[in-house]
């Protein structure tokens, strides 16, 4: 399965903002969802989720400011190579101010207004955990049409 990251940028403890990117194009255009992208390699997953978030947004992190999340596998039966193991990241220091690419254009939202709608339809499962600082390891399927999902199987703590 393809190892990819992702990272949310975080303001206020506990969490009051997260940074979300839209997706310009390619896989999940249209779809908000974190920073990130494929692993790639011989490449480590911090090194990874570093290099994304400087090319999508231009921000820069240094590795100790990482707060590793946990991980979450997206299983699409019916289109396996979209299939993702993912390192999840958040991240509340860095060097920057986050700015549009050509791949993101990246918005910050309060907790309560994260448009859930909006983003894969995984996202509510796993991602509120996370936001309250709860590390997760999760595997999601999803169904025949490759956006509703069929069954979540999740640990936090
Ligand atoms: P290229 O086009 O090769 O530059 P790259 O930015 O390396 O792409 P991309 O965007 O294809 O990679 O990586 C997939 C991204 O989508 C990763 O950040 C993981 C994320 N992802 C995959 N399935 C997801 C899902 N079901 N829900 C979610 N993020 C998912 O929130």
């Amino acid at each position: 399965m393809q190892a990819a990251t992702l990272c949310f940028l975080i303001k206020g403890f506990p969490v009051r903002e997260t940074l979300l990117g839209l997706k310009k194009r390619g896989f999940g255009a249209g779809k908000y969802a974190g920073i990130g992208g494929k692993v790639e390699r011989g490449e480590a997953v911090e090194t990874a989720v570093i290099r994304e978030v400087a090319e999508e947004i231009n921000v820069q992190i240094q590795p100790e400011q990482l707060q590793n999340m946990g991980r979450v596998q997206f299983i699409f039966p019916a289109k396996p190579d979209w299939s993702h193991d993912v390192a999840i990241f958040c991240d509340a220091q860095w060097n920057g101010l986050p700015q549009e690419s050509d791949e993101i254009k990246p918005f910050w939202f309060s907790i309560g207004q994260i448009p859930y709608d909006q983003m894969w339809q995984d996202a509510p499962h796993w991602l509120p955990l996370v936001l309250e600082g709860k590390q997760v390891q999760a595997v999601i399927s999803f169904q025949e049409d490759n956006e509703s999902v069929a069954e979540v199987e999740m640990e936090a703590w």
